[in-house]
């Protein structure tokens, strides 16, 4: 995999699988910090963005009380469309890098990918698990329950999107920077054996050897690697501007260094950032913030 990359930016401003609305501002907040002409300054060739879904509000709350899931009609439709963008970048030899928005795009952006790549890797940095399904969520959120259904766990409107579920392994899935799980994840966690780097072993192990752990779990075997990062992951202090912030998080340098350490690795063939929420914050912080992993993650560095 060349360090030299054709990318395509794919906006994707939705936000109606979160508890509160803002995430859907992400993508523009991200980009107006400079990203593209960084990323070009890097060598890289960037293709023009793409951007999915006029965010489709004409049911305004539409809350499908059946299934207990919030915006699920909207989240079904959005994903469809995204998973069609990734399909397509991916399938030209491209690096789809997704720009959210809530969570629940990493349904659509990885749906797309598994299409082309059959047996990809994820690594998930987030303080949640984003594991719960329609009986075990507490809030009814999708954003909480997209790596699940990514599993072939919950509504059939998220797990049969874009192709035949499974999209994902679970021994092919690592979740960094954990912090916050509900009683239905941590059961998940345990019996699908999904390797879990919570702030704790964070703290323990430091963050290079815990990367190295998550290489070869996500890296090995497997024919593509997708980071799916919520910037939740990062400690509040660092990135307030997200909805379900959880402190104790992972520090500045951590953060960086990780991306780092996966450019270093020349494994990466994709990526989304997610959860930015500029109405939250007012010196745009945490999409400056966002950019600056962005950038560590496609090959800048400090010297
Ligand atoms: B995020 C919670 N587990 O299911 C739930 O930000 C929070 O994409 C989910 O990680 C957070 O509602 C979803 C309590
Ligand atoms: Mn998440
Ligand atoms: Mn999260
Ligand atoms: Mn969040």
């Amino acid at each position: 995999m060349s360090r030299l990359k054709t990318i395509t930016v794919v906006n994707v401003p939705f936000d109606l699988g979160a508890g509160r609305r803002g995430a859907a501002l992400g993508p523009d907040a991200i980009l107006n910090t400079g990203l593209i002409p960084r990323l070009t300054s890097l060598g890289h060739r960037v293709e023009p963005i793409r951007t999915v879904n006029p965010q489709n509000t004409t049911a305004g709350n539409s809350v499908n009380s059946l299934s207990g899931l919030l915006h699920l009609a909207e989240v079904a439709a959005t994903n469809r469309e995204l998973a069609h963008e990734t399909a397509a970048i991916a399938a030209s030899g491209g690096f789809p890098l997704v720009l959210g928005g809530d969570h629940s795009v990493a349904i659509g952006t990885i749906s797309g990918l598994a299409q082309v790549h059959r047996k990809l890797g994820v690594i998930w940095f987030d303080a949640h698990s984003d594991l719960n399904t329609a009986e075990t969520t507490p809030s009814g959120n999708i954003h909480g329950m997209s790596l699940s259904a990514l599993l072939g766990k919950g509504h059939d409107l998220l797990t049969g999107l874009g192709g035949p579920s499974p999209k994902l392994r679970p021994e092919h899935v690592v979740l960094i920077g954990v912090r916050d799980l509900d009683p239905g994840e941590k059961a998940l966690i345990a019996a699908e054996g999904i390797r879990c780097f919570t702030m704790h072993d964070i703290d323990r192990l430091g963050m290079a050897k815990v990367m190295e752990e998550a290489l070869r779990v996500a890296g090995d075997r497997t024919d593509g690697l997708h980071i799916s990062f919520d910037i939740d992951s990062v400690d509040p202090y660092e990135a307030p501007g997200t909805g379900t912030p959880v402190r104790g998080g992972l520090s500045y340098r951590e953060a960086h260094l990780a991306m780092e350490l996966l450019a270093e690795s020349g494994l990466v063939t994709s990526a989304e950032l997610v959860e930015v929420n500029p109405t939250l914050e007012s010196d745009n912080r945490t999409a400056k913030l966002a950019a600056e992993l962005i950038c560590s993650l496609l090959g800048e560095t400090i010297l």
